[in-house]
């Protein structure tokens, strides 16, 4: 085993949450779909565009009984978007420094991803895209995770047509409903990734397809977030009353999440606005990175927690609650639901949100209230501050180790057994 690997495990199991009795297991055996939700910022719950909710759907499944949400969770990507949110939540790994994880490694390191855990305790295991397979090398790099299937564009009828596509790829409703259609066919349980586009930037809309006004914040390319948002929840909407009517809904977790911010920073003014202030400070722009979280089962006990975390306590909040150990995993995330989290949440760039402090831009402030702090001048925040910001760095540090330097091949996992790429094709000849 090399050296830094020793010391990697070290530091992975020192920061092992002890999983929730409460929870652990309580999802066992049940169909997952994780439903990726793009660019969908927290702040759109329950946000109003005169005087109507932008996003109906998600905020009635949001405050359902049966839903675990999670209001203090943030995106933690770097400059893989997308891709770095699919390396967090089923590697329990951060994206890079700089580039995406997938594209550099994805076709060649080793893997102990949740799909092939998953594949070898039965579960069938699929990802659903309306774009093409190749972008950000996912044809490749789902191989080495061990999904069994990868629908991409060329299998979806709607797929060629003008009208049907916008952006990236397939319009959202169209894509979801030829979706579906595989969905029904897989042997259960199933693990399913659907991962939509049309709430990306520019957020460009037909005509047709829009049903709640602009915000007026004067921003261009700020405004119509609202409206592919809008649409984005009403195929949500629909994809939740075909699971309904399939019979499949009560035996499957749907984890709803948003992967990034959909109006980066570079649009003060505008976030200003939005937020229904004059200005925005470096701790208003931290919140601003919060993504909802929402993992959703029926009889599952829900709440809103406001536990702090990010994309990275996925893999394991997720695995302990369908009764998976991964106190044998190299991950960098903690459970969400284990009373000893340590509430601590990195972001690529070093900066961090934590339970007691916030670290943006160079600034700190108390996360609580939004008081900016200077800890040269406050020693027994500077302790806590320091000790977490080593947390921080060694995270970010290890799990890039484990990435550019293919270190899984080297760690045992008990039970696991990598799949071999050769098995997928992933191709469609006839589509
Ligand atoms: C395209 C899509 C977009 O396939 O997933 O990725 P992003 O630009 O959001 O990283
Ligand atoms: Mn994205």
């Amino acid at each position: 085993t090399p050296k830094n690997l020793e010391k990697i495990e070290k530091f992975v199991k020192s920061n092992n949450t002890i999983p929730n009795a409460q929870y652990y297991g309580t999802v066992k055996g049940k169909n997952v779909v994780m439903f990726h939700l793009e660019s969908f910022q927290q702040f759109l719950i329950d946000y109003k565009v005169d005087g109507e909710p932008v996003t109906p759907n998600i905020n009635r499944f949001y405050h359902d009984q049966n839903s675990l949400s999670f209001d203090n969770f943030y995106n933690q990507v770097g400059q893989g978007k997308t891709a770095d949110a699919e390396n967090m939540l089923e590697n329990g790994l951060y994206g890079l420094a700089s580039g995406a994880a997938m594209v550099n490694y994805g076709s060649t390191n080793t893997y102990q991803a949740v799909p092939n855990m998953l594949d070898q305790r039965g579960y069938t295991t699929a990802a659903f895209h309306g774009d093409v397979a190749s972008f950000w090398n996912r044809d490749n790099t789902y191989k080495n995770w061990g999904y069994d299937y990868f629908f991409s564009k060329p299998f979806y009828k709607g797929a060629n047509k003008d009208d049907y596509n916008i952006g990236y790829g397939m319009k959202d409703k169209i894509f979801l409903k030829d979706a579906s259609q595989y969905l029904d066919q897989l042997p259960q349980p199933f693990y399913s990734k659907v991962i939509t586009v049309t709430n990306h930037y520019p957020y460009d809309l037909d005509k047709k397809n829009i049903s709640i006004n602009k915000t007026d914040t004067g921003d261009k390319t700020v405004d119509g977030y609202v409206q592919t948002a809008r649409y984005l929840d009403q195929a949500f909407g629909e994809f939740e009353r075909y699971l309904k009517k399939s019979g499949m809904y009560d035996n499957t977790v749907i984890v709803l999440y948003g992967d990034h911010y959909g109006i980066s920073e570079n649009h003060p003014k505008a976030i200003a606005k939005l937020m229904g202030k004059d200005s925005v400070t470096p701790y208003d722009l931290a919140n601003w990175q919060k993504v909802p979280l929402i993992i959703h089962s029926p009889g599952l006990k829900g709440g809103i927690k406001h536990t702090y975390g990010g994309e990275i306590d996925v893999m394991p909040t997720l695995m302990h609650l369908l009764g998976i150990s991964t106190a044998d995993n190299i991950q960098f995330g903690q459970d969400l639901l284990a009373k000893n989290n340590k509430q601590v949440v990195p972001f690529r760039n070093g900066n961090f949100v934590s339970k007691n402090y916030v670290k943006y831009g160079g600034n700190y402030y108390v996360t609580s209230t939004g008081t900016q702090i200077n800890p040269k001048e406050d020693p027994r925040a500077k302790a806590i501050i320091d000790n977490d910001q080593n947390y921080v760095n060694d995270s970010l540090t290890y799990s890039d180790q484990v990435q550019t330097g293919d270190l899984l091949r080297f760690h045992k996992l008990a039970g696991y057994k990598q799949d071999d790429p050769k098995n997928y094709s992933y191709k469609q000849d006839d589509p």
